[in-house]
């Protein structure tokens, strides 16, 4: 994807109406034992506007990603889809990232409204846009228990009508993208915190048995040959017993022959907790398995001040939080995949399922970017240079 023509259309394209440069006092917190960061001062002005954004700091075959806003919480708000009508969010969307995943658009209950009816728009609308964009995809996601529709959940099937359903909407979905998307989250946040299978909130493994989970990856597999398929959860950043459920079933799995190629974690933290330190040994034990691992979902909440507005502090630890995420995955070889859940805090889904909690994005609601922006650019660049 950096063939010499994109990058040469990078290099001519008007820079990004952002104020994007690097100043001392936009630049990120630094741990003391990692250098201060780089500032592009040897490059050209126009190369200058490349490196400015995400996708082109990044190592080569390391793709930084963001969620597109669509569906979910947004049908509650007053503003019409943020993908199809915000022109700025768009021309952001297209320059700064190399990967895209659909929010909500290819949940169940978006996607598959009604048994014998799909609902493909939004996302073809999505995957022609990052195909012109030169992004890839990750898709999001096949088996989960929550964003069902209410024909499947309150619909009255037997066990075989249900593995039908499903074979059938995987087969139908990865099937009609195949091979333009490069990751599927197969399987989502199957294990409570516990590290206990959700044998009761999931409707597949409550009807089914947990058999079903390894067969939602056979049919993803057949479907599309190429792409890659990923178990994807919260609250798995650290070792822990969700993180360990998972190690343990990813080797059963992977002795059965089943076609698991990767572990991501989401990484939605808050500022109220301490940074999961050991994501880096977390990863690497999945890496050790031979599987590929991501991360999907990085945000940092906070709890706002009376005035709504974070302060500076408050703003550098959650620099720090993403520079920290993006450090784990770029130091562990399979880790290419580097995606945060929006990258403006006007979408973001955060104030409107945690009170008081916000501002978890790069870019304020004008799309001004914080010192998270700068951290994850300068961290990018960094590691490009080796
Ligand atoms: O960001 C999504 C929001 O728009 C939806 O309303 C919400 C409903 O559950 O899901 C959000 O995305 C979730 C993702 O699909 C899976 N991991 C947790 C994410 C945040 O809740």
């Amino acid at each position: 994807m950096r063939s010499a023509r994109f990058a040469l259309a990078a290099l001519v394209a008007t820079a990004v109406a952002l104020p994007l440069a690097v100043s001392p006092a936009t630049a990120a917190p630094r741990p003391d034992h990692r250098p201060a960061p780089h500032v592009n001062v040897k490059l050209p002005p126009h190369a200058q506007a490349k490196f400015n954004r995400l996708r082109w700091a990044a190592p080569e075959g390391f793709y930084v990603g963001t969620a597109v806003a669509g569906g979910g919480h947004h049908l509650e708000q007053d503003y019409p889809d943020p993908f199809t009508h915000d022109k700025v969010y768009r021309k952001i969307l297209g320059k700064q990232f190399s990967s895209v995943s659909p929010e909500n658009q290819m949940k169940w209950d978006f996607i598959h409204p009604e048994r014998d009816r799909y609902r493909f728009e939004e996302t073809d609308a999505i995957i022609d846009f990052a195909e012109r964009h030169r992004q890839v995809v990750r898709g999001h996601t096949l088996l989960w228990h929550s964003q069902n529709p209410a024909w499947l959940e309150e619909g009255d099937f037997t066990a075989e009508e249900l593995r039908e359903i499903l074979r059938e909407h995987i087969t139908t979905v990865v099937g009609r993208y195949a091979g333009r998307i490069q990751q599927w989250d197969v399987a989502n946040e199957i294990f409570d915190e516990e590290g206990e299978l959700r044998t009761r909130d999931n409707i597949w493994i409550r009807e089914l048995g947990p058999g079903i989970v390894a067969d939602a990856f056979r049919w993803a597999h057949e479907a599309d040959p190429a792409a890659k398929l990923f178990f994807n959860d919260y609250n798995v950043e650290g070792v822990n017993a969700k993180s360990d459920a998972y190690y343990a079933l990813v080797q059963e799995l992977l002795a059965e022959g089943v076609p698991v190629h990767g572990f991501a974690v989401q990484g939605h933290l808050s500022t109220r907790y301490g940074f999961p330190g050991d994501l880096e040994r977390n990863l690497l034990r999945f890496d050790e398995l031979g599987l590929e691992t991501a991360v999907t979902e990085l945000d940092v909440r906070m709890d706002l001040p009376a005035s709504g507005r974070p302060t500076k502090a408050q703003l550098m630890q959650q620099a720090d939080y993403y520079d920290r995420a993006l450090s784990a995955c770029l130091a562990v070889e399979g880790c290419n995949s580097f995606t945060i859940w929006g990258f403006t805090d006007k979408y973001s889904w955060v104030p409107t399922f945690f009170e008081g909690e916000g501002s978890a994005t790069v870019m304020t609601e004008k799309f001004v970017p914080k010192p998270a922006f700068f951290a994850l650019r300068s961290t990018l660049n960094q590691a490009r240079r080796g």
